[in-house]
């Protein structure tokens, strides 16, 4: 006979979900028994940051990832990084401790009375087996569930006494060898009249958004842009949380604005939008106007039918990202409409004192290695960083597509572990910073060498721009003098220095971005929203 303990390993072993994001209480420990050598824990001092680790690490892998959650408070410290992860398609397999059996109804200390409901709204699945015995079937299927698309968190409370309980090998063995894939190919006849409809038309588009990149579908979106001689656009950047489309490429025109009537005028003069792997949009603010010019039609290919079915315009296929882009370039021809204009090189701002955010974003530009990955959570300058850099190459950006913050501090170590060769430099506002202050804790235990780029601008910037358009006058709460994020990061023996001029920030990158050790540069910019 074997334990559930012991099952439940195998079958994390056999699925290759060998790292698991944690922070233990009394509750969780019987399942930390004898903890198997072969798996690696990676203890986060706060939920939040233990599931924002988990998001950046299942994004950047690709893999179901393990978290393992205090009982209710765990679950509740951690709900607005559970958010960001449903946000992002994060395929996360979230467990959390509970009372044992015999003292649930009398609820004794401890006792997670509402287990599944409290996740609820936010996973794919809550469930609490009935029996110790399930526990291995309801991770197998909560693995299945977090993978199949649209990808996302799924979550097993389970108590405390059930893993020394004995569970059949046969049926156990079934629940690990089986296997569930769920990329599904599109109708062929939706395809080829798509692939009608694209060539047919005179000034076609393509918007591409973060399932792209999650798919692996960048090259044949590449390849399909090219033979068609199409533009493409970035999807607004809130909900960009990946880049599904080189932006140093020729045919690349930017990312659309994320309000209803500046976006659809910014489609003007196209009459067909073939937009792939997002959302129909993530539009804020609300500037309301036509969602479509005139005489422009839109066709979506998404893997997650609910996007589909919400989109207020335009017609949808419902099938896996890569594969029906690899289906409409096999069925399209090579177009002979004129090649796209390119966008030309971005225009670095001169030095000024204090450095606008566009300067300091232009000279991690100068420093960044082709190879390096961004995650980014400065919210007044998103935009600045996304039209000074043009990354190109695929899993190379990382943004909250939920727009909680805590996603970025705690997500780039997760991003790090997940790819240990390629440089990631977590890009944050000081305000930002605190949302997951204590991630600085877990880069310096476990070694993960990245590199974080603090903007210091003393306020929410972000916000003050929103009263503007929000028509608010004087709001309190926007102001953050003194909070000095290099002497924070510096007491979780952080290597961090606080840099002035643009000579000192270059040299610093310079040296930061290849270091083995995780570093921090706080820079301090203007205030305001950066946009160039
Ligand atoms: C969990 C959470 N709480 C509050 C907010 C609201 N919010 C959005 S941006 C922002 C300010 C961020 O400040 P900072 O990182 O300094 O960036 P800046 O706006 O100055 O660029 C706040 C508080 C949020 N998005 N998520």
């Amino acid at each position: 006979m074997t334990t559930v303990r012991e099952a439940v390993y195998e079958l994390f072993r056999a699925r290759g979900m060998t790292t698991m994001f944690g922070n233990p209480g009394s509750t969780e420990l019987p399942m930390l028994h004898d903890f198997p050598e072969d798996f690696r824990y990676v203890l986060g001092l706060q939920e939040a940051v233990v599931v924002g680790m988990a998001d950046g690490y299942a994004q950047a892998s690709g893999k179901p990832t393990l978290v393992n959650l205090h009982t209710a408070p765990g679950i509740g410290n951690a709900m607005g990084a559970i958010f960001n992860a449903q946000a992002n398609k994060s395929p996360l397999v979230i467990t959390a401790g509970q009372q044992v059996r015999a003292m649930i109804t009398l609820q004794a200390n401890l006792t997670d009375r509402d287990a599944t409901r409290v996740p609820h709204p936010f996973v794919k699945w809550s469930y609490e087996p009935p029996r110790a015995q399930d526990v291995p079937l309801a991770l197998a299927r909560a693995t299945h569930v977090a993978s199949l698309p649209p990808r996302g968190p799924a979550f097993v409370s389970i108590p405390m006494d059930d893993w020394r309980a004995e569970v059949d090998d046969g049926d156990v063995g079934h629940a690990i060898a089986r296997s569930v894939t769920g990329r599904a190919a599109a109708d062929p006849e939706a395809v080829r009249s798509l692939a009608d409809r694209l060539a047919a038309a005179k000034d076609p588009a393509m918007v591409a958004g973060p399932d792209v990149d999650a798919s692996g579908a960048w090259e044949a979106v590449v390849a399909l842009a090219e033979r068609q001689r199409v533009p493409v656009w970035a999807t607004p950047a809130p909900g960009g949380g990946r880049i599904g489309f080189p932006e140093g490429h020729p045919h690349f025109r930017g990312t659309l604005p994320p309000a209803i009537g500046p976006l659809g005028q910014m489609l003007e003069g196209h009459d067909l939008v073939l937009v792939l792997g997002t959302s129909i949009f993530p539009y804020y603010p609300y500037i309301p106007g036509p969602l479509l010019p005139e005489g422009t039609e839109l066709v979506a290919v998404t893997s997650d039918p609910d996007e589909a079915a919400r989109a207020p315009m335009g017609d949808a296929i419902v099938a896996d990202v890569k594969l029906t882009a690899e289906a409409l370039l096999a069925a399209v021809p090579e177009a002979d409409r004129p090649a796209p204009e390119p966008l030309g090189e971005p225009q670095a701002p001169p030095e000024s004192d204090p450095l606008s955010p566009s300067t300091v974003h232009a000279a991690l530009g100068e420093a960044l290695p082709d190879d390096a990955i961004i995650v980014l959570e400065s919210p007044s300058s998103t935009m600045a960083l996304r039209n000074q850099l043009r990354l190109s190459r695929p899993g190379s950006y990382y943004f909250g597509a939920g727009g909680g913050l805590g996603f970025g501090l705690a997500a780039a170590v997760g991003v790090q572990l997940a790819q240990p060769s390629r440089p990631v430099v977590c890009v944050m506002g000081e305000g930002s910073v605190q949302y997951a202050v204590t991630a600085f804790w877990s880069a310096v235990a476990y070694e993960v060498p990245v590199t974080f780029l603090v903007l210091r601008n003393e306020e929410y910037s972000i916000l003050k721009w929103f009263a503007d358009t929000e028509q608010v006058t004087d709001p309190p709460g926007l102001q953050l003098p003194a909070l000095d994020t290099a002497e924070i990061a510096a007491g979780y023996r952080l290597k961090s220095r606080r840099v002035a001029g643009l000579e000192e920030l270059r040299s610093e990158l310079s040296a930061a971005i290849p270091s083995s050790q995780p570093e921090l540069i706080e820079v301090g910019v203007a205030p305001g929203m950066a946009l160039f």
